[in-house]
């Protein structure tokens, strides 16, 4: 791959409303993107390997548990400061970001919202720190958009939980240390297990021959009568509203990382095409590659507008699920969008590893189908402003 030359784009000044904190942040992360992630990501993602490597720098630039309590050993930051860290991610990979997103949005989050002290002290710091991975468990090979009917299960054996059941397509699961599973009890009643790798009856096998999310580990969760100590049930929550409300915080930050997508592809195909010369002059100059890059920059600009707003409503406690949705499901359509248009405008040298518009075209085919389709967010939306729920 050629060397990362990326300047990020800020047609609206966007940076103004940032805080000093903010830029910090953001410019540590960039510059680790660039450092660390970008000389080995295109290997990486040709080899099918999630690049372990880049763990320790994960967690220095803050991206386990960006909002997660200090005392716990999170960065104790506000919601933007999150996104940004995000966007800069997946201006890497995203891949990359999927990891941070599972570690701290759907592991984290839920050990430290719903979880029992004694359980954030024991896993929050280790996760912090990238000592231990781990997983979410809510997706089953018959239950993916309706996760509600899921058959994973436990019985209540008297001193402990007997799990059985199975999940598929799980992030990190190939490599996680601790598993937060969603499982019904014997009254239909959903809960979250931690569940710990060395637990007899439970496997992770991974899944291979995908064209997606390369860099990033994918796999099954798999429980055969697992005993699972009573203590490691999440105490402060149960239903389907407590995955989802886990799903509330990945989808922000996905929301927030699909612009890095999309501003890397911009930015490769604007110095492409000032640079590739045809008919004598730079292909930038034709009125139908301006017109491309025109309209990139136009919906980059305004789904920055839409995810910074966001933040301002999630700092403040009032950004509503609904609202996320629509952020997440713009967002990923807006960044998968320009990542084809952005391929066309590099012809032939678009379809090599030379450039990273390819690799995030495959890996964005992911994100605008795991945190909720882009068709289920679509009737998220729906459901909040006609009231009529279109789902069942
Ligand atoms: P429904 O009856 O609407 O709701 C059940 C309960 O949940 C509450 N609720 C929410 N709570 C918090 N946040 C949300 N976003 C919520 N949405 C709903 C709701 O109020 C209710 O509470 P209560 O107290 O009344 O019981 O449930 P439903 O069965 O009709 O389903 C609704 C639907 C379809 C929107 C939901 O199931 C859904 O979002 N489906 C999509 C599934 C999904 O997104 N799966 C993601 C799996 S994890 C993943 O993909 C990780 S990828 C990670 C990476 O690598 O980055
Ligand atoms: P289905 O639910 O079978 O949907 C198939 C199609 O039908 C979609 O187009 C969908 O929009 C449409 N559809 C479904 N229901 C309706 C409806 N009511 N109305 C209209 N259209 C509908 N899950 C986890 O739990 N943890 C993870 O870490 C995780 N990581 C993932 C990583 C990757 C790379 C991928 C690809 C997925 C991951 N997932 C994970 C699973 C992901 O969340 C699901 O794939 C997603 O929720 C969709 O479920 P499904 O694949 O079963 O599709």
């Amino acid at each position: 791959m050629r060397p990362d030359l990326f300047e990020a784009p800020d047609y609206y000044n966007l940076d103004d409303l940032l805080t000093e904190e903010h830029k910090l942040i953001r410019d540590a992360a960039r510059a680790w993107v660039k450092r660390d992630v970008s000389p080995i990501i295109e290997e990486a993602a040709q080899n099918a390997e999630f690049p372990k490597s880049i763990i320790p720098g994960l967690s220095e630039i803050g991206a386990f548990g960006p909002y997660i309590p200090e005392e716990y050993g999170g960065a104790g930051l506000d919601q933007i400061s999150y996104g940004l860290i995000m966007q800069e991610i997946e201006r890497g990979d995203s891949g990359v970001r999927s990891t941070a997103s599972v570690q701290s949005s759907l592991v984290m989050y839920p050990i430290w919202k719903y979880g029992s002290e004694e359980q954030r002290k024991k896993y929050l710091p280790k996760l912090a720190s990238g000592e231990w991975m781990g997983s979410f468990g809510l997706t089953e090979p018959d239950h993916g958009s309706n996760p509600s009917g899921m058959i994973t299960h436990y019985k209540d054996m008297g001193d402990h939980y007997l799990l059985n059941g199975a999940k598929l397509w799980i992030s990190n699961s190939p490599f996680c240390n601790v598993a937060v599973v969603w499982a019904k009890n014997e009254e239909g009643r959903i809960h979250g297990l931690i569940v710990e790798r060395g637990m007899e009856g439970f496997s992770t096998p991974e899944t291979h021959n995908k064209w997606s999310l390369r860099a990033s580990a994918t796999g099954e969760l798999i429980f055969q009568d697992v005993k699972v100590p009573k203590e490691n049930l999440l105490p402060n929550k149960s239903g389907l509203g407590a995955p989802l409300g886990c799903l509330d915080s990945a989808r922000f930050g996905i929301a927030w990382g699909a612009i890095g997508a999309a501003m890397d592809c911009y930015d490769t195909a604007l110095r492409y095409a000032k640079e590739r010369i045809q008919f004598g002059k730079p292909i930038a100059a034709f009125q139908l590659q301006q017109k491309k890059l025109a309209e990139m920059i136009t919906e980059i600009t305004k789904a920055q507008l839409l995810a910074f707003r966001l933040g301002q409503l999630k700092n403040e406690g009032r950004a509503t699920s609904a609202q996320i949705s629509m952020a997440k499901r713009n967002n990923v359509d807006m960044a998968i969008k320009i990542a084809r248009e952005a391929r066309q405008i590099l012809g032939g040298m678009g379809i090599t590893g030379e450039y990273s518009i390819m690799r995030h075209m495959m890996n964005l085919e992911s994100v605008i189908t795991y945190e909720g389709t882009h068709d289920i967010h679509l009737l998220i939306t729906g459901l909040d402003i006609t009231g009529e729920n279109a789902f069942k």
